[in-house]
């Protein structure tokens, strides 16, 4: 969540800070909102006000937001939902002096500056005071129940309870059927509660898009792309079909050893569905926790990161408890624990560090060390969903100096080895176009913002891991070219389709197309037709499915992670390109390569200042969308896929019928 993220996901504001640290009282309601324009103001004077204004606001509303998600409790989801109001009502009154300027002389800065006004939070509040104070509450309690969301069961008079994290855990690890299957249902209980506030938000976003001119709140999600808000829905389609055959591969593939490792009549659901717990991902959208059944050559050399991690985790917790001394009690070598954790957690976020500064890119601030979420605190909920904050667009080298920061429960896994790249790309986004007005800052669009991490996770190849001492020397073969491939394939492949659904469920939810009680049925219908994966039982609408995945009580768009997948690849063909590469594309690594390091740091460094045609062009050469580079890069792999899937029948059948209630034991 960069900044911009943060504004379109979860708007915010706060006033609660002046109290505790100034004793000033807080300020009268009506001060909140925007000052009228001044008489005479030209249009460039008003963007160059707002845009000051909400540098100025800012802060604030990101420390609200802060502290609501890393100590969730009553009085933090006050302040925050407080805090939101106050910027929701501030931007209404900007938009609608905006409003005044329409068909005015203006720069042609200042008439960008003003589209992206309109855009720029995704939950477009309604004018009417109380219901937009009930939207700014109901958000804040969507975010907050998911995150302390708890699946308990009574064991023999005792309760136990286990958390996302936990319950992800089994699926990852555990290949037993009724326990991963059990996880998983008790994760998806715990968004029922969710399901009546979620339909109250969507009414209330939607009036509030209405009153912005727009049909629906879907719509004006799809009118930030610098292209007509109509032609988003078809060109991710034609993505989609460029990727899809791909995508049919790995699935096959991917069922078959599902079906050798749990049996046809378990593993494969009517019409050929993969059941949805069975893909060691809660929600089906990266399967690379599967590596244990799908790595094509066991022998061509480990690429087992989690285990490398997993053995620097038992290194520093060796070093902790010898700190500790001798025989260390319990509570000792709890706490020794714990340091271990927090060791390997920053060592990995330094690991990911040093890739950006190799491309000539500043070290991270000393403020991201000390402020920054590494591990999940023992004594709190907090929202574990990874998330880049930049609390200050401070990075401009002016006044106090930038404050960024990460907020994850980073366990050493490799899944959470490649979010920190991920997020650590928000954070350099965030700094380098920090210069920028506020306006423009945030991503050519927000696909861009989650391409960046995810090109230099391509670029992390086998021989790069091995440099950094993760993985063994990489051997030269086919078979290892393989492996390396399905690697990236089982996180990159598996989740395109998933990138696509939710939002077109989203889509259909806000323009009524998709009715609320029809919520469930719909989710399903779209995991079925793009996945191809099912529940093992029926789903019916007293569950509420689509809320147990953060994205939709966290309000965040999703179409970006979909094109961002398509992204990382032109991106990463571009930046091999700079420095000269050109051998295979899935070979490249431009790690240490100051020339694609410049180039990379340009693009960033121009924000939203232009549409994104033109920052892709100057990049890749192109100004389309394409998943040209995508399909270059995994063309191995998919040969090879070809081949095993041979003889067998792939694809999947989405409207077979949904399974019947699993009967009641006896
Ligand atoms: O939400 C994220 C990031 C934060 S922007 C961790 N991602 C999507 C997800 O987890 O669903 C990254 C990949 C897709
Ligand atoms: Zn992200």
């Amino acid at each position: 969540m960069n900044h911009r993220h943060l504004l379109l996901a979860v708007a915010v504001g706060a006033a609660v800070l002046s109290l505790s640290a100034c004793r000033k009282p807080p300020a009268p309601e009506q001060e909140q909102a925007a000052a009228p324009a001044g008489p005479g103001e030209t249009a460039d004077q008003f963007v160059a006000r707002i845009n000051a204004e909400y540098k100025a606001m800012y802060p604030e509303l990101t420390s609200a937001q802060w502290l609501s998600s890393t100590y969730i409790n009553d009085d933090s989801s006050r302040v925050a939902a407080k805090a939101n109001e106050r910027w929701l009502t501030t931007l209404n009154g900007w938009i609608e002096q905006a409003g005044k300027y329409d068909g005015q002389p203006m720069s042609a800065d200042s008439r960008r500056a003003l589209q992206l006004l309109k855009l720029m939070t995704a939950m477009p509040a309604p004018r009417d005071p109380a219901k937009l104070s009930e939207l700014a509450a109901i958000a804040t309690k969507l975010e907050g129940d998911y995150g302390a969301g708890s699946y308990c069961v009574d064991e023999g008079g005792k309760r136990n309870c286990r958390q996302l994290g936990e319950l992800e855990q089994v699926l990852a690890r555990s290949r037993d059927y009724d326990a991963q299957l059990d996880a998983w249902q008790g994760w998806h209980s715990t968004a029922v509660p969710s399901r009546q506030r979620y339909q109250r938000f969507v009414e209330l976003v939607n009036e509030g898009a209405r009153e912005l001119g727009y049909r629906d709140a879907g719509q004006m999600w799809r009118s930030g792309y610098d292209m007509p808000a109509e032609q988003v829905g078809p060109e991710t389609d034609r993505l989609w079909q460029q990727v899809k055959p791909l995508y049919e591969q790995l699935h096959c593939y991917t069922r078959a050893r599902l079906d050798k490792n749990y049996g046809k009549d378990k593993a494969e659901l009517a019409g050929g569905l993969i059941p949805a717990h069975l893909t060691g991902n809660m929600w089906q959208q990266d399967w690379s926790n599967l590596w244990d059944m799908l790595q094509p050559y066991p022998d061509a050399g480990s690429l087992d990161i989690t285990a490398a991690l997993e053995k620097q985790y038992q290194g520093n917790l060796s070093a902790a408890l010898a700190k500790a001394g001798g025989d260390a009690g319990v509570e000792a070598r709890f706490k020794a624990q714990r340091e271990a954790e927090l060791a390997t957690a920053r060592q990995m976020t330094e690991r990911a560090q040093d890739f950006y500064v190799s491309l000539g890119m500043p070290k991270l601030p000393e403020s991201y060390w000390r402020n920054t979420q590494f591990i999940k605190p023992l004594d709190r909920n907090v929202v574990c969903h990874a998330s880049a904050w930049d609390m200050n667009m401070g990075g401009d080298g002016k006044d106090g100096g930038a404050d960024v920061r990460t907020k994850m429960c980073i366990t050493p896994t490799e899944e959470n080895f490649t979010t920190i790249y991920h997020e650590l790309g928000h954070i350099y986004y965030d700094l380098a176009y920090n210069p920028l007005p506020p306006l423009f800052q945030g991503g050519a669009n927000d696909g861009f913002h989650e391409a960046i991490g995810d090109t230099i996770v391509l670029a992390m190849t086998p021989r790069y891991l091995n440099s950094i001492g993760l993985v063994d020397k990489p051997r030269e073969s086919r078979e290892a070219t393989i492996n390396a491939q399905m690697r990236m394939a089982l996180s990159g492949v598996s989740f395109l389709p998933f990138g696509l659904m939710i939002d077109r469920w989203r889509w259909g939810v806000f323009d009524g197309s998709i009715k609320p009680d029809q919520y469930n049925q719909k989710w399903w219908e779209l995991k079925a037709q793009y996945q191809g994966v099912a529940p093992a039982s029926a789903r019916g609408e007293e569950y509420f499915d689509a809320g147990a995945k953060y994205h939709v009580p966290g309000n965040t768009p999703y179409l970006r992670y979909f094109l961002a997948r398509v992204l990382q690849y032109q991106f990463y063909k571009g930046l091999c390109d700079a420095s000269g590469y050109s051998g295979p594309l899935n070979e490249c690594s431009f790690y240490g390569n100051k020339e694609a390091g410049q180039k990379f740091w340009a693009m960033l460094s121009k924000g939203a200042s232009q549409p994104w045609q033109a920052t892709l062009r100057e990049l890749t050469g192109n100004d389309r969308l394409d998943a040209a580079p995508m399909l270059e890069y995994f063309a191995p792999l998919q040969d090879w896929l070809k081949q095993q899937n041979q003889g067998q029948m792939c694809g999947w059948e989405a409207s077979a019928p949904a399974p019947a209630a699993q009967p009641q034991s006896p």
